[in-house]
Parts: structure tokens; sequence; C-alpha cells
């Protein structure tokens, strides 16, 4: 196969998976091995390219790197990220080609910098001009902004992205960008009340804490030390390369670009104080004279403080933690919480007005950002999104986390592996069937409408009376106990297990990238996600206007609002919509691989790399590629573009006749006429065809300009 020499010269193993001699994972593999070993970290399977975390800073990425790969072809080079941004890039500016950029790989495998990456280098390449700067600075500094708020050290990654997110970048038809909007999917919220010893909380808590200074510090009423905090866990609060004081700095500066005022960053810090002083707002219990359970607070000064943070009477906050008011046909019920029930009101305040102030933070964002109707619009998606986990404890997040990559293996599936075959047949392009596991089956079994797993917690949520996770588990066995990719187990004595070896009250899904065992303790509160009406209506009375836009519901005029949407059932119609929006543009892929568990620069764990090739099913798709034909497009507008390269094509139209004629020189062998479009087996065809459509450009253009001459 000849391939332009520049993309072969000094190549380390195959810089493209196609041209492997012989095929077998264990070449897929070794060929991984042997590039990662000389840094070179990008590899290409056709057009998707493989990313290996190197774990340590490579000076590929420098303003002379991005005017290499800048027009370039995508096998001009060698592989880089830089290569397939550029290619998406141009193909959004000059064929109008909505583009995506689909990031997968789990947990640590490098997505986020992959996701910066491609943003920095397409605002590297794209116009420049005062406004245009401005707008890609804003886009950019959405980054530093988002993260502080929502990514948080994890055993994984330090710097463990606890939210979904896709950005639409909007360029108008010059190819400037003039915009964007941000969409976020569910943030892990159960991280501000509780994490694991050896991981923190959201950065945002020790940057304020390390950065702020004695006089914010102290206008906010919070002390310096994490130690002092109850939802800080103070063994991991520095984190070795991470300097918590100066991304504080950092924070504050792109919110000032992005258009943040001084009040409303005040505000917001307000907001994070509260919620770290709501961790420490210790509740005891203690007995009524008529023996019923009830707690009080024992200390009052942190409810004081929060109080005069936020501009509301100190006894409706502390009442708001004590009783708990229910509405049913126009009687109010006021019952006493105990302990653990003031503790539960108290964490769920906490976690939702974080979760709120994230949405809002990202609504606010993309205030600044948006685009206003009248600037044509071409779209850039990039999506980065929390990789699927395998924790010890897996619950009810990891269940959302892992849904949401099972789709996004579908869709790779679908536009890859299930599109290239189904072309081929359509197109009636001769093909062999190639084997791939089609985790369709998979997917239903979490979002089918009625028998999925979603589907039954929901029935299970908005059921009145005695539900519990136990009964929505007993559910699932019944229901679910004979599919194939489905286990479930309550207790050893009760009714409905499915398999023995699996811990007690728990489910286990064999997902497309292994097993994983849910425990289901937790799933219908956190899928239910009810605050009590006294806590979102006491925030409501709160002078401090940006909490209480939080708390809508809140307002007793809407106090007969309906009961919001469960947690799972909103994340299924947002992955949905995502989806479809994926659908309608043209996919690139950068698919992340983690070469070893402990974060370690120039170590390749052969059995982790082995698994994830496996899952991320890269020998099927090298062999789909390896059949198929690189480039396709359809009769119309590839003659558009070439048939200048032979005089038979004027006036006669005709791929076939300008592909045979012998100026253009194409062997038979390389392409293969469908039955709308034509298709073109290797790249370097398609390099040769632009090449000489460049040189007759260039006659074309000096010809033109004889002629103006002699007219002069
Ligand atoms: V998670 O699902 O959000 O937990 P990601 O996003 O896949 O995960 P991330 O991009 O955050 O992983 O990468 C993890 C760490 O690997 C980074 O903080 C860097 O220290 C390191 N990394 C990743 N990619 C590169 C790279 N291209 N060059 C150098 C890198 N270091
Ligand atoms: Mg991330």
């Amino acid at each position: 196969m000849a391939l332009n020499s520049s993309f072969l010269d000094g190549m380390v193993g195959v810089g493209d998976m196609i041209l492997l001699e012989s095929l077998s994972e264990k070449s897929v593999l070794e060929n991984l091995k042997e590039r990662f070993k000389h840094d070179e970290i990008y590899t290409y399977i056709g057009n998707v390219v493989i990313s290996v975390n190197p774990y340590k800073q490579l000076s590929i990425y420098t303003p002379e790197k991005v005017e290499e790969y800048r027009n370039s072809n995508l096998y001009q080079l060698k592989p880089h990220i830089y290569a397939v941004a550029d290619g998406a890039y141009q193909s959004l500016r000059d064929r109008d080609r909505d583009q995506c950029i689909l990031i997968t790989g789990e947990s640590g495998a490098g997505k986020t910098e992959a996701s910066k990456l491609v943003m920095s280098y397409v605002a590297a390449v794209c116009g420049k001009g005062a406004e245009v700067n401005q707008v890609k600075e804003q886009l950019l500094q959405s980054n530093p902004v988002l993260e502080a708020f929502g990514n948080a050290k994890t055993i994984r990654n330090d710097n463990s992205s606890r939210f979904g997110k896709y950005m639409d970048i909007e360029f108008d038809f010059k190819g400037d960008p003039v915009g964007g909007v941000i969409s976020n999917y569910l943030l892990e919220k159960s991280r501000v009340v509780k994490h694991v010893k050896a991981e923190r909380n959201f950065h945002i808590f020790y940057q304020l804490l390390a950065g702020g200074g004695a006089e914010l510090l102290g206008q906010l009423k919070l002390s310096p030390d994490c130690a002092k905090y109850a939802y800080l866990n103070k063994d991991a609060s520095s984190l070795n390369g991470m300097n918590d004081n100066e991304n504080f700095k950092t924070v504050k500066s792109a919110m000032k670009i992005i258009g943040f005022s001084d009040s409303e960053v005040t505000s917001i810090l307000q907001i994070v104080a509260v919620v770290l002083k709501l961790g420490n707002i210790e509740i005891k219990g203690q007995f009524q004279a008529n023996g019923m359970a009830s707690c009080y607070i024992p200390d009052l000064k942190e409810i004081k403080e929060i109080s005069s943070l936020i501009g509301l009477d100190a006894a409706t906050l502390e009442n708001a933690f004590s009783v708990r008011t229910v509405e049913a046909k126009q009687e109010r019920v006021v019952t006493t919480l105990n302990a653990s029930q003031g503790a539960y009101a108290r964490d769920a305040l906490a976690k939702n007005m974080y979760d709120r102030l994230f949405s809002w933070l990202v609504q606010r964002i993309n205030e600044s950002i948006k685009v206003s109707e009248f600037q044509g619009k071409k779209v850039m998606g990039v999506l980065d999104i929390y990789g699927f986990e395998i924790l010890e404890e897996n619950s009810f997040e990891q269940f959302i986390i892992n849904y949401c990559n099972e789709k996004l293996q579908q869709i790779f599936i679908q536009m890859t592996l299930k599109e290239e075959q189904g072309e081929y047949r359509r197109e009636g392009i001769e093909w062999t069937q190639i084997e791939f596991f089609d985790n369709e089956i998979i997917c239903k079994l979490i979002e089918d409408n009625t028998k999925g797993i979603l589907a039954i917690l929901d029935e299970e949520c908005l059921l009145p009376g005695n539900v519990s996770d136990a009964t929505f588990l007993t559910k699932l066995g019944r229901q679910l106990g004979n599919h194939k990719h489905f286990k479930s187990k309550i207790t050893q004595n009760a009714k409905n297990i499915t398999d023995v070896t699996l811990p007690d009250n728990s489910f286990r899904i064999e997902h497309y990238a292994g097993q994983v065992t849910y425990n289901t303790n937790g799933f219908l509160d956190k899928n239910n996600d009810l605050l009590f009406r006294d806590l979102s209506q006491a925030m409501f009375k709160a002078k401090h206007e940006l909490l209480k836009s939080l708390f809508p519901e809140g307002d007793p005029k809407n106090s007969s609002l309906k009961r919001p949407p469960t947690v799972g059932f909103q994340f299924k119609g947002s992955v949905s919509t995502l989806m479809k929006n994926l659908y309608a543009k043209n996919p690139n892929y950068i698919r992340c691989l983690k070469p070893n568990g402990t974060k370690k620069p120039s170590l390749f764990d052969d059995k982790l790399m082995e698994i994830q090739v496996r899952y991320l099913g890269l020998l099927e798709n090298v062999r789909v590629r390896r059949a198929g034909y690189a480039y396709r497009q359809e009769y119309g507008s590839f003659l558009n573009r070439y048939k200048m390269l032979s005089k038979q094509t004027w006036p006669m139209d005709g791929v076939e006749v300008m592909l045979n004629d012998p100026e253009v020189n194409i062997s038979s062998e390389e392409v293969a006429y469908g039955r709308t479009k034509l298709f073109i087996r290797t790249p370097s065809t398609l390099f040769d065809l632009e090449e000489k459509r460049r040189q007759k450009m260039n006659e074309l253009a000096i010809l033109i300009q004889k002629v103006f001459r002699g007219w002069r």
C-alpha cells in the first residue's frame, strides 16, 4: 500500500493499524506497546485515533506542531490528535459538515486532556481578530471553571471529571468561532458529603481554602484549614502536582474572562462556603416527653453564620433540619425528624445546593458564550464524559455512568462498524460480514421503556407505600432473572436469587467493558432525589438572590408543582437527546487507553491494555477498516471537486470517465462504484487526487493572470 513517505518515515511500529502485517489482538497490543515505548502515543485505525496516556509531558503540543498539522491531510504526518482535530475542522469549514469529536475511554485514560487539546488546536488555527479572540478565550476559560467545580481526585485519576460534558462550538461561514453551548450531565453530587479516604471532594473547596486569603475567608467565615471541615478529607487535602492556591487564581481569572461580575463571584463563593459549613452542623438525637424521637443542634454557631451569609432567619434554618411538613389533601402534617433523618436532611440540602449551583454555573457560562441568531452556524461538538467505572463498591452513580458508556459504545458500533457494513450493503459493494459484539442488548436491559432496569426502578420509586431498595431488587430478579447479561441476589435465603456468588443486595450486569456488581443500597433514594419541602422553602426565603433562584420550588406559589421526574428518567432523556445530536453530525473518534493503574509514566501494563483493547473492540475496528474503503463521497460532489482533472469530463460528466482518464491514472483496484457513492480504498489515492487538483488550480490561476494581463 503506497502511503505518503512522511507518514512512514522514522515510524515506530505502524502508525495505522490497517497496515499491520498479521492482524491479531497480540499484534495490535504489541504495536501500541512498541510505539508507547518510543513516546508515540497516537496510532490510527483509519480515521479513529487511539491515544495512550503517557502520564508525562511530551513536547508534541507546541505552536510549531500546530503549524505542522494545520491544513495537513490525516496521513501526511505522524498520527496526532491535532491531525484529527484539523480534519474535523477542515471538513466543517470547507465542506459545511457539522462535526462531533467523541472521546471515550476509562477513568484516567486522558479524555479531558484530549478534549482540551482539540479545543486549543482549533482555537489556534481558526481566525484571528479581537472579537474572535475574545470568543476563543471565553470558550477555553470555561474549562478551568467547570473543572474546579466538577472534577475531583479519585483513586483512578487526580483530576477526574465527575460530570459529563458536551460542548457545541459554533462557527460562522468563514470558520471563525462565534460562541458555544455547554450541556452538563449528572454531577456526582454524593461526593459533596461523602468520599472514600484516598479521594477528595470537588477541587473548588480546597482551592478556596488554600487561595482565598485572610480577607475573603474572613468574609465567608471560613478557616483555611481543611481539617476543620467534615466534608473535606484531611488525608488527601493536598495533592502532588496540584497547586490549589494557584488554581484558585486561575479559576478567578477565568471567571472574569468569561464575564462573571465581582458580585456573582462573591455569591458563588458564598454558596460554596455555606455547603462546607452545612457539613459541620452536628445533629443530635433526643426523646421528647411523649417518647417520640427528635433531633436538635447543640451548637448553633454554624447555623448562625450560614444564616448571616445567606440572609435568612437562623430559627427557620434550624427548624428545617428538625421537622418535616407533609401536605396531603389540604392537610399539613408536621413530623419531627430523628437524628439520622436530620443529618440526612442536612446532607441532602448540601448536595442539592452544590448540584444546582453547578448547573447554574453552566447556564451562566452559556449566557456569556451563546451565539446570536444571525450568525451562520456550523457546529463542532466535543464530548468528554466520565469514563467506564468498576469500583470495589458500585452504586447508583456508577450504574448511570456505565449506562452512558454503553450508549457511547453503541454509537461507536453503529457509526463505524454497523454503519460501515450497512453502507456497503446498501451501496451494493461486495463485502464479507464481520462478526462483532453488539451491545444493544445491554442498552435495552437498562433503558427499555417497560422492562429495563431504569423503568423498574422508576416504577418502584413512584409506587406509594412499602417500597425499598430490597423490593426493587426483588422485582429486578423476578423480571430480568433470565436475561443473559443480568444476575441478582438479595440475601442467601431470599427467593429470586439468580447467582449465589454475588454479595447480598446486589445485581450484576455483564457490560461490554466487563462485569460490574452494583449494590442497590440507596438506589431508590438517589433516583427519587427528593428534597424535603421545608428545606427548599427555607432556601427560598433567603435574601441571597442566587441561592433563592436555585430553589424555585420553595416559592409558596409553586407549592402545587408536580413531583420532579426521577434522576434516572431525566438522565435517560438527556442521553437520548445527546445521541440524536451526535448521530446528526460527522463523527471523529478519539479512543483513550490507560497504560497502567498507578498513573506512572512509561509503564505499559499488558494485562490492563489487553482488556481495554478487547472491550473497545479495536480488533474488529481494524478488520472493518482493512476490508473496507477509507474514503467515500457521493458522485455529484466528488465530480464537482475533481472534474477539472480530466478534459474528458468537460463537458461530459461522469466519475468513471474521469477516473479512467490516463492523465488521472487511478488504478481500478483502488475504487469501487456504489449505487450513490464512490468508494476509495486507500487514503493515498485521495491525496494523489488532491495534489493533482492543487496543481491544476495553480495552472488555472496562472492562466487567468495571463489572460487578465493580456486584457490590460
Ligand atoms: V475521567 O473519566 O474524567 O476520571 P479522563 O478524563 O479520561 O478521566 P484525564 O484527561 O483527566 O483522564 O487524564 C488523567 C491524567 O493523565 C491527566 O491529569 C494528566 O496528568 C495525564 N494525561 C492525560 N493525557 C495526557 C497527555 N496527552 N499528555 C500528558 C496526560 N499527560
Ligand atoms: Mg475527565
